[in-house]
């Protein structure tokens, strides 16, 4: 495969309800899309997952930018590799950006299914046609609001709910969440709010049978993780601080986490998901797949992705109505009443890029090609 052209766009798009985390709250996304082309002129589509700032990781939507159209796209335009599990090996001088090195490496698989005339999720090794969703329920203004959502979510299918924690917002929630809805498959999220002195509340969250407590400590620990995991019952999930096959490694390796989230971006693409998805498979590790507020684009590669063997516990994928008024697929991602997403059928994504909202959604654009 040989990639002659790369086309970035930055397209903003305004999330239905707002999105709050620990770290803080996103009404309106500006997402970074790439479109690959091949001599051809076969394409694929990629999106980077990188926030509007640097805070859920370092990596953000301008810097992405830059690094792709100053690094990444020259590193790999006109280089011929032998498939699209080679692409990520052309960026390999440029240090970490994995989110921006991502939407160009997702971008050529897509390319290359397309090019097979076989659906993404196939070509990349899945096993399973339909998988199963969560939802990831952003800090509330109150409590009310968050009980409400649950009880909707729930009514629509979802297999598990996630609420998000942090400092004040996370023991008394979790018991009033869990005394309302005794059953159901429940976890948090702290994006690295807390430290070892957490410790004993946390601990305390051991009594509301949670599925996992997902990264409570600092993005980039996997120490203070170990410690904290031999003195909790409930598992911890690693997300942030897992961007790579061998972090999966060490992870499991120290016992600092019994189950791990999978992004694209954060590890910098589907051969190394697929990497960390086997690391954490022949561990014992099941592993499912976390969501970047994604627009169907970034939300069709983590459909294909979510289909390996290792995604045995349901995702943060959810439908594109619950992020947005119109997504920029066709058709939207829609969930069954089981709360299952079926993998579709047609080559590459599968789905049909809506070129023309995509124009209308555009801020700023840069085609480069191969000289
Ligand atoms: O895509 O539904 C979604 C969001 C899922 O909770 C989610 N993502 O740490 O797992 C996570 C967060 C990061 C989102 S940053 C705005
Ligand atoms: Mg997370």
């Amino acid at each position: 495969m040989e990639i002659v052209q790369i086309e970035m766009r930055e397209i903003r798009l305004r999330l239905v309800h707002f999105f709050e985390t620990s770290f803080g709250r996103t009404t309106e996304r500006r997402i970074l899309l790439v479109r690959v082309l091949d001599h051809e002129g076969a394409e694929g589509w990629g999106e980077c997952t990188a926030g509007e700032g640097p805070f859920y990781s370092e990596e953000w939507i301008d810097g992405a930018w830059e690094v792709t159209r100053r690094f990444l796209a020259p590193m790999s335009l006109g280089r011929e590799v032998e498939s699209a599990a080679g692409v990520g090996e052309l960026f390999r001088r440029v240090r970490g950006n994995r989110m921006a090195k991502a939407a160009i490496e997702t971008a050529c698989w897509d390319l290359e299914a397309s090019r097979l005339g076989v659906p993404l999720w196939k070509h990349l090794g899945g096993v399973r046609p339909e998988i199963a969703c969560g939802v990831s329920i952003g800090i509330q203004d109150t409590l009310e609001e968050l009980l409400d959502k649950i009880e909707r979510e729930l009514a629509d299918g979802y297999q598990r709910i996630k609420i998000k924690v942090k400092p004040g917002w996370d023991r008394e929630v979790v018991e009033k969440v869990r005394a309302r809805f005794p059953d159901i498959n429940l976890m948090v999220d702290a994006n690295s709010a807390y430290t070892l002195d957490d410790a004993p509340m946390l601990r305390a969250l051991d009594e509301y049978g949670l599925m996992m407590i997902e990264q409570p400590l600092a993005y980039d620990d996997r120490e203070d993780h170990a410690r904290l995991q031999r003195q909790l019952k409930t598992p911890i999930c690693l997300d942030e601080s897992v961007r790579s096959a061998e972090d999966a490694r060490k992870a499991v390796e120290l016992g600092a986490c019994r189950i791990v989230n999978v992004k694209l971006g954060r590890v910098g693409g589907h051969a190394e998901a697929r990497r960390v998805e086997r690391v954490c498979r022949e561990s014992g590790i099941p592993v499912w797949c976390g969501g970047m507020l994604e627009s169907g684009i970034g939300r069709a590669q983590n459909i294909a992705m979510a289909t390996l063997e290792g995604f045995t516990l349901p995702g943060d994928i959810s439908a594109s109505a619950r992020y947005w008024e119109e997504d920029i697929i066709e058709p939207p991602v829609l969930v069954t009443p089981r709360g299952t997403i079926h993998a579709p059928d047609g080559p590459g994504l599968g789905f049909k890029i809506k070129r023309e909202r995509i124009e209308a959604l555009t801020v700023r654009a840069e085609t480069m090609a191969a000289a």
